[in-house]
């Protein structure tokens, strides 16, 4: 697997397993990829794999950013986040897109898996906070990142995946399979902490 990060170097320092990653029936893909564009072959310097302990060091807050508000977290409070995440294996698969030209993380996506009592106590994934810098946008990588999370979803044995995102992407997530259901997706918004 040439551009998946290679994996000797100390899998704590990763949330997840990459090797998980490996396992994945790529036969089961539901998009088309244009111009040679693959998980193993994400592009010119780019590689994929699990969220780093210290990626906030490589531009992630920055990208983050370029979703939503994301206040400041400093490299302490990202690293217990982390920890955290890590700790509850199983739950948390956030992959992201490094370039190596520059060390910096130009995209990334996350698989949540909530356990349930429901479905022969079964599995729900939920994608969340998908976001390709906005220098690379243009080059498949969204697509890419969701794809593979829907296909690590369903390795993971979910009954069901669902996400949320505004009107102009839905077009977007028809190409995974995600379709409107008779849910309706509300919300109800608190007062942030600083
Ligand atoms: C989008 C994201 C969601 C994220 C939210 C942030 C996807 C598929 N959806 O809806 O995961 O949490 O934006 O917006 O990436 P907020 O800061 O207004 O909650």
């Amino acid at each position: 697997m040439p551009n998946l990060e290679n994996t000797n170097n100390g899998n704590r320092n990763y949330l997840f397993d990459p090797t998980i990653l490996e396992s994945l029936d790529w036969s089961k893909n539901k998009c088309t990829f244009q111009n040679g564009v693959s998980y193993t072959e994400p592009g010119e310097n780019l590689v994929l794999r699990p969220l780093r302990n210290d990626d906030i060091n490589r531009g992630y807050g920055t990208l983050l950013s370029q979703l939503t508000k994301v206040g400041n977290v400093t490299p302490d409070q990202f690293k217990n986040r982390f920890d955290e995440m890590r700790k509850c294996e199983g739950t948390y698969y956030i992959i992201v897109i490094e370039d190596k030209s520059s060390n910096q993380v130009v995209g990334s996506s996350s698989l949540i898996i909530e356990q349930k009592f429901i479905h022969s106590a079964g599995l729900r994934g939920r994608i969340e906070d998908v976001v390709i810098h906005e220098n690379y946008r243009g080059k498949q990588l969204g697509k890419l990142l969701v794809q593979l999370l829907v296909l690590l979803g369903e390795f993971l044995g979910v009954y069901k995946l669902s996400l949320e995102c505004k009107y102009d992407k839905e077009k977007f997530y028809h190409n995974f399979g995600f379709t409107k259901d008779e849910q309706v997706f509300m919300i109800q918004r608190f007062q942030e902490r600083d």
